[in-house]
């Protein structure tokens, strides 16, 4: 699996071959309009190796059925791998314990959640929950419907003109009625990576528990929520080479064992009566309904793909890819960076003068580069900002110096029409 550590490809000495890689995305060999794809949109979700396809291609022709049901052989060979892929996961993230994993749709649905299930009972009228202004909609929406439902209140951490918190006022916010912090991990509207121990330290000092919204994040560092000392942390298999409807929420286990269900299904009871029921113990007290079986798989391959490549040189490889578009994009006449905080992960968010940026998106795809162009579901983010809309190009493992030099060639043809 360790084939492409060795000298990069791109001249840069990041201890990962890109070019190699390249060869385990089927998808990333074709063209679009004419031109090979340049894949840029990894923050909204990344291409899969064969190995992952693979993985979900033979479980469906050999192992498939559902778990945790049948006493056949084949429900107990998915149901292994179901609680296997737990244990993968558990690992991933250096959790203590594998009943803090509980499996979700994804980032979203772990959100969702905790502010059902942690603060429909842990968060009442006058109580505050403190969020700050880079926020996700799904790390936004979750937490007002709880607000609105319990008479709760939402206190923001503002940020600065680089895109980085104000941690002053972050401090600040704590009071006798904070509930609950609620913090993204890597920005993706701004690639601003957030000092999330020092905010959970800070927090943990006024007794209040952190949710940490991961999912910008486990694909381009190497994630510990041990040594991060969160409460909860939540991500996405598609945004680390993984299936879509699937991910995962790690929790505190006694947290866990304390909040109630929140939805209610098979699998999650312990029994069932019309005078009453009992409910399982976590994490299968969160896992209602059939859940995404083959995703689970899936998301192992993906887990072990990323593991086999190492996920600091992994960073490496996209810090100097960061780097080297940022000086690049720099240069483009009217073009300005949202987002030049100290501390960047792999995303270049920009605007340019008199161009709408689903102009910009529309004229780089019919260049063949794939970047996502609007507001990308952080609306305070542009608002802050005073744009309507960014193009943003976020780069994975395997994007090169050549994707980001056919990214800039692209926006000269966009300068050309509209300059
Ligand atoms: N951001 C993007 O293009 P789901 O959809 O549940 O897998 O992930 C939601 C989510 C939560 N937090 C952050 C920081 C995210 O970036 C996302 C997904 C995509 O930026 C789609 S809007």
């Amino acid at each position: 699996m360790n084939t492409a550590l060795q000298a990069d490809a791109t001249g840069a000495a990041t201890g990962l071959d890109a070019d190699r890689l390249r060869a385990d995305f089927p998808i990333l060999a074709q063209e679009v309009h004419g031109k090979p794809l340049v894949y840029l949109d990894n923050g909204a979700s990344t291409q899969k190796p064969n190995a992952v396809i693979d993985a979900v291609g033979d479980f469906y022709a050999r192992d498939y059925a559902n778990i945790h049901r049948g006493v056949h052989t084949l429900s107990e060979r998915a149901t292994a791998a179901f609680e296997g892929a737990r244990d993968r996961v558990q690992r991933f993230l250096n959790a203590a314990d594998r009943h803090e994993i509980v499996f979700t749709r994804g980032t979203t649905e772990a959100v969702n959640l905790v502010a059902a299930s942690f603060g429909g009972q842990r968060i009442g009228a006058g109580d505050e929950i403190i969020l700050t202004g880079m926020e996700h909609h799904s790390n936004i929406v979750p937490w007002q419907l709880l607000a609105e439902r319990v008479g709760a209140q939402i206190r923001v951490v503002p940020l600065f003109d680089d895109g980085s918190l104000d941690l002053e006022a972050y401090a600040a916010l704590f009071g006798p009625r904070t509930r609950l912090v609620a913090v993204v991990h890597v920005s993706n509207a701004l690639g601003t990576v957030n000092p999330v121990a020092e905010m959970i330290a800070t927090a943990h000092a006024h007794g209040v528990p952190v949710l940490v919204d991961g999912a910008q994040a486990v694909a381009h560092a190497r994630v510990d929520v041990q040594a991060l000392d969160c409460d909860f942390y939540a991500f996405s298999a598609h945004k680390i080479y993984g299936p879509s409807g699937i991910g995962a929420l790690y929790g505190r286990r006694e947290l866990l064992e304390a909040m109630p269900p929140w939805q209610g299904g098979g699998d999650m009871i312990r029994t069932v009566a019309f005078e009453g029921s009992t409910w399982a113990d976590p994490p299968y007290r969160f896992e209602a309904g059939t859940p995404h079986i083959a995703g689970a798989v899936g998301l192992v391959a993906a887990l072990d793909y990323v593991d086999g490549i190492g996920l600091d040189a992994i960073a490496a490889h996209e810090h100097d890819l960061l780097a080297y578009g940022t000086a690049l994009l720099e240069q483009v006449p009217g073009l300005r960076l949202i987002g030049t905080a100290a501390d960047k992960a792999a995303i270049l968010s920009f605007v340019i003068d008199g161009v709408h940026a689903h102009d910009i998106g529309t004229v780089l795809d019919f260049e063949g580069v794939a970047v996502r162009a609007g507001h990308h579901c952080a609306m305070p983010v542009m608002t802050r900002y005073g744009v309507p809309a960014t193009a943003r190009a976020s780069l994975g493992l395997y994007n090169t110096r050549a994707d980001i030099d056919a990214l800039v060639r692209a926006l000269q043809r966009v300068t050309e029409m509209f300059g």
